[in-house]
């Protein structure tokens, strides 16, 4: 049993309907039709796992709300707005063997609820905690994600596995701009770019909508062992990049059982059966 499998809960699960992502090199595949309302009122969140019903083992949440903190996972309020420490934090960050490393320009990061006007937008529906980047109105914003020590505390827990790595990330995307992006490193070189331009050329979505399900969606990366990513880096050049429930997931993570195909056939036995008593009748 892995340690960390305490840390994740149930499964929540969808159809699987992935798109191809144009614009992007095949380093790695991305979807943005497969994310599922979450439950603690956050919008959309992973397919693999929910805020509160939590999902299979080997994924991580960090969803900026204390109230689904993962146990283990310390956290920090450094980023808070003022008025919300009670409520919002970086679950995962530093402070324990498995956490995270957030760098970057503390007057460009927030984690706050609610959107105020020319700071930040929530997240389509998202009533709570979430993250966002800004330039507060001038150059380019960076935060940076780095997921080593959690990838280096995994490898030291399975020696001899030289297949480890973090091959799955999807977070929620809000208010997507033309002016944001998504960037994945290993070891320092860059895996693959997601820009807000792309994304919102393959949704048909208009930059900045805080109200239009085609400009807020729940984007999943799925990469091979081969162009794994160790960090993820977040731009901004406008106001602002926002994000929620950031989930990662190791290679060695559970993949759910196919079901669309046998909940077809469940389907259509029910269809069959009801015919049938229907005839006898
Ligand atoms: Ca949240
Ligand atoms: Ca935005």
């Amino acid at each position: 049993m892995n340690k960390f499998s305490k840390f994740t809960k149930a499964l929540s699960l969808s159809a699987v309907i992935g798109l191809g992502f144009a614009g992007v090199s095949n380093a790695a595949t991305i979807n943005f039709n497969n994310g599922v309302a979450a439950s603690d009122g956050s919008g959309l969140t992973s397919q693999y796992i929910d805020p509160i019903n939590g999902g299979l083992p080997d994924y991580f949440i960090e969803t900026f709300d204390q109230a689904t903190g993962v146990p283990g996972f310390p956290g920090t309020t450094a980023y808070t707005i003022p008025g919300f420490e009670d409520d919002c934090a970086v679950n995962s960050v530093n402070g324990s063997p498995i956490g995270i490393s957030v760098n970057g320009n503390a007057s460009e990061i927030g984690i706050r609820q609610g959107s105020v006007s020319g700071v930040a937008a929530a997240p389509l529906n998202d009533s709570t905690c979430y993250g966002y980047l800004s330039n507060n109105g001038s150059g380019t914003a960076t935060v940076e994600f780095d997921y080593t020590n959690l990838l280096d505390f995994y490898s030291a827990a399975a020696p001899g596995n030289t297949q480890l790595g973090i091959t799955y990330l999807g977070f929620y995307w809000g208010s997507v701009d033309t002016y944001n992006d998504f960037q994945f490193y290993s070891g320092g070189s860059l895996v693959t770019t997601i820009t807000g331009t792309s994304l919102l050329n393959q949704l048909n979505g208009d930059s900045g909508d805080q109200n239009d399900p085609a400009s807020n969606t729940y984007v999943e990366i799925e990469f091979s062992i081969a162009e794994q990513f160790d960090t993820l880096v977040i731009n901004t050049s406008g106001i602002a990049g926002e994000f929620d429930n950031i989930v990662i997931g190791l290679s060695s993570r559970e993949l759910p059982v196919p079901a669309p195909a046998g909940l077809a056939l469940f389907a259509f036995g029910l269809v069959a059966l009801g015919l049938r008593s229907r005839l006898k009748k």
